[in-house]
């Protein structure tokens, strides 16, 4: 394959990170540029905690733990059950390994570092090319209203209540003040071909796309825009998109994918189980496109990476 064309993937946690290992296994690493997610992120024991792009960061170089998909291989837990004879907080499970991770951001950001600065300090002492780039630097978090309730963080939502609870709303906190992060708007406009990976569209995507400029900058460009469904057989692969979906009013199949991404993607790439959907997704006005989107395995991985990046460039101009 003539292998020179800019790819940018929008980007959340688990999910872009079995499709980004899988497409820089055959592509060009330094012609990718991922955009991910920092509505995850949050404070706990004075430490900065991105859980999205540590996810992306761990898996592409080949150092993430493949029980959870998050956090590190070979990890220790000393550190946390020293804590828990304390008293102290160990809900979310931080590892030996992965707390000198933690370590180093929060003191470079002491130290006055943006987080696109330590994102980039990491991925030079890793050996990532590819160029991982947070969606912002400014400060935005994700709150989840639960039924009856009041709002709540992200992370306590997901692991305190284990994404048990019902929701009736999702707000970005700070979202209307944050600017992109540096390089993410060129990226976006530079790309040739513009994926969505198959992340939470409500959680893990739409926390980028509401951030000034960048979903303007898809709608305009929605012909390079190719989007994965995360949803499969009305289930989500991992996480709790689909029942989100469901109560947040859209349909928790492929097609409820498809109508939040109608206006901003060409085509939406969805997996053979979804095949029976593609005429109402069509109707929508947005392409199917039907392949095994299941990423068991990195080669799995790649091979929806190629059909994806091939979906634009032979139905546009031949093969890559
Ligand atoms: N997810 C859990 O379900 N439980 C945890 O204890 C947990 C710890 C954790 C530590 C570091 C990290 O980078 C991710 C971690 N995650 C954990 C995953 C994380 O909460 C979610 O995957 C994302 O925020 C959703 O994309």
């Amino acid at each position: 394959m003539p292998e020179d064309r800019q790819v940018s993937v929008i980007a959340g946690g688990v999910g872009a990170a079995k499709f980004l290992r899988g497409l820089l296994k055959f592509y060009p690493n330094e012609l990718v540029t991922a955009v991910v997610n920092v509505a995850d992120d949050f404070h706990l024991h004075g430490l900065s905690i991105s859980p999205d792009l540590d996810t992306v960061a761990y898996t592409i170089s080949n150092q993430v733990n493949p029980e959870t998909g998050w956090g590190r291989t070979g990890e220790s837990w000393r550190v946390m059950t020293e804590l828990e004879k304390l008293g102290g907080h160990t809900w979310f499970s931080l590892g030996d390994l992965d707390l000198a991770l933690h370590l180093y951001r929060t003191q470079r950001l002491a130290e006055g570092a943006t987080l696109s600065d330590v994102t980039r300090e990491i991925c030079a002492a890793w050996g990532i090319t590819a160029n991982l780039l947070p969606a912002t630097d400014a400060k935005i978090r994700t709150q989840l209203k639960v039924l009856d309730k009041d709002w709540v963080d992200f992370q306590d939502y997901f692991v305190a209540q284990q994404h048990s609870v019902p929701i009736t709303d999702v707000r970005f906190a700070g979202i209307e003040s944050a600017s992109p992060g540096p390089g993410v708007i060129p990226s976006l406009e530079e790309a040739d071909i513009i994926i969505i990976a198959p992340s939470n569209p409500i959680v893990s995507v739409n926390p980028v796309l509401e951030i000034s400029g960048i979903r303007e900058v898809l709608q305009r460009r929605k012909e390079t825009v190719v989007a994965i469904s995360p949803i499969v057989g009305g289930e989500a692969l991992k996480g709790p998109a689909s029942r989100m979906l469901e109560e947040l009013g859209y349909e928790k199949s492929a097609v409820g994918v498809a109508d939040l991404y109608k206006n901003i993607a060409s085509i939406l790439v969805i997996d053979e189980t979804d095949a029976a959907l593609s005429s109402r997704i069509e109707s929508q006005g947005i392409q199917p496109l039907v392949t095994d989107t299941i990423m068991s395995d990195p080669e799995r991985a790649a091979h929806l990476a190629k059909v994806t990046l091939e979906s634009l460039f032979l139905s546009k101009e031949g093969p890559l």
